[in-house]
């Protein structure tokens, strides 16, 4: 299962040139003129991994195979959006499956781009797509109101469900979106955002598009300072890219692209970054399986158990879990190989109660 982030912002503001750039390929189409996006897009691409790449390059199996993320780009949100304004609306559907939000915001100045107002207006962009996303939060949550409050007084195990949807139906009428709901972890709030998921309640990444000559920290302008503060009192990550950019360097190589990078003082490249900060704002950890075959990244909640994460490699893994032998990364790195690791007595043997750590490198006996 791949994880899925959803991007999203105003028309013409590089959605689809930062998609194309994540996804390496020129599948979006990108023109300069609104509702260039008309079919929502979808991409899985790689998550790159370093940590992946050296244990390959110990381990030298057949194949190397990342952990995946899946992007959904649709069309630009315009004021009435949520009210079938522009394309916008009929997509949302789109982003709801998704588990994150990639808000893109303009943040370059460029007179041949058509834009929704000539300068860019980082403040007032955002609040147009949140507004827009907060509205669309209210009126699937009026419907399911509705339906509750009927189906409440033949099941009051619902009531509690009930409790909360009107709790959050007063927030985003008071503009506030869902994700400033206290107690997101409850039973209750999970069971409705099962159904609803809630446009508003989901992680967000803004992302500052600047051009080439703000990329540099020295030369940050005003407009990225703005989204950084925004996304701060959002809670929000942030991340600041040249989309352009960043698909030019599609077409490079894996070293012609760092060299690039380090020509520029950046360390990881805007794309890389967004991925990154996907996982972190999803409290995302990755786990390694490494043998002669393959060497595997895997995605895990940060805190799951030793047999959760086998279940993502196999629901029969997980069923008849009897133990995961462990080696931390660093420990196979500084050995070098999975029996010079056993031979020096640092293999791990962890039962049910394992927290799995970032990087674990593991292998899973099971009996079913
Ligand atoms: N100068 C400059 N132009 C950019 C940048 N990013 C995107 N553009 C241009 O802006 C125009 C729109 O880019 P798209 O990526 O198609 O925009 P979008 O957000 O997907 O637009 P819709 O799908 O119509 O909502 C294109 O002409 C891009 O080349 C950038 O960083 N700098
Ligand atoms: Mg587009």
């Amino acid at each position: 299962m791949a994880l899925g982030i959803g991007i999203v912002g105003l028309p013409n503001v590089g959605k689809s040139t930062t998609f194309n750039a994540l996804t390496k390929t020129q599948n979006a189409e990108v023109a300069n003129y609104p509702f260039c996006t008309i079919q929502p897009n979808r991409a899985i691409v790689p998550v790159p991994d370093p940590r992946l790449d050296k244990l390959t390059a110990l381990v030298k199996p057949e194949k190397e195979i990342y952990a995946t993320v899946e992007f959904v780009d649709i069309a630009g949100l315009v004021k009435g959006a949520s009210q079938g304004e522009g394309l916008g609306n009929q997509f949302l559907a789109n982003i709801r499956e998704t588990a994150a939000i990639v808000h893109v915001v303009r943040c370059f100045e460029d007179p041949n781009v058509v834009h929704v107002s000539p300068l860019p207006n980082p403040r007032e962009d955002i609040e147009v797509i949140n507004t827009e996303l907060m509205l669309a939060d209210l009126q699937q949550l009026e419907e399911k109101i509705d339906r509750l409050s009927r189906e409440v007084k033949g099941d009051r195990k619902l009531q509690a469900i009930m409790d909360v949807a009107l709790i959050v139906k007063d927030q985003l009428e008071r503009g506030l979106p869902v994700s400033a709901y206290a107690d997101m972890e409850s039973e209750a709030y999970q069971a409705l955002n099962r159904e609803m998921r809630f446009l508003t309640g989901k992680k967000v990444i803004f992302v500052a598009n600047v051009d080439e000559d703000h990329l540099v920290a020295e030369n940050e302008n005003v407009y990225v300072r703005e989204v950084r503060e925004i996304a701060a009192q959002h809670n929000g990550e942030f991340v600041k890219l040249c989309a352009k950019l960043e698909e030019d360097m599609a077409g490079l190589t894996d070293d012609e692209r760092h060299e690039f990078l380090d020509s520029l003082g950046i360390e990881e490249s805007g794309l890389e970054q967004v991925i990154h900060h996907g996982y972190h704002a999803l409290g995302l950890i990755s786990f390694f399986t490494a043998g002669p075959k393959e060497v595997r990244a895997w995605t895990v909640r940060r805190g799951a158990k030793a047999p959760e994460a086998a279940g993502v490699i196999h629901t029969d893994f997980e069923r008849g879990f009897i133990r995961a032998e462990v080696i931390p990364y660093e420990t196979y790195i500084r050995l070098g190989t999975e029996s010079a690791v056993k031979a020096a007595g640092e293999m791990r043997v962890e039962g049910r109660e394992y927290v799995v750590q970032d990087a674990d490198v593991m292998h899973f006996r099971f009996n079913v």
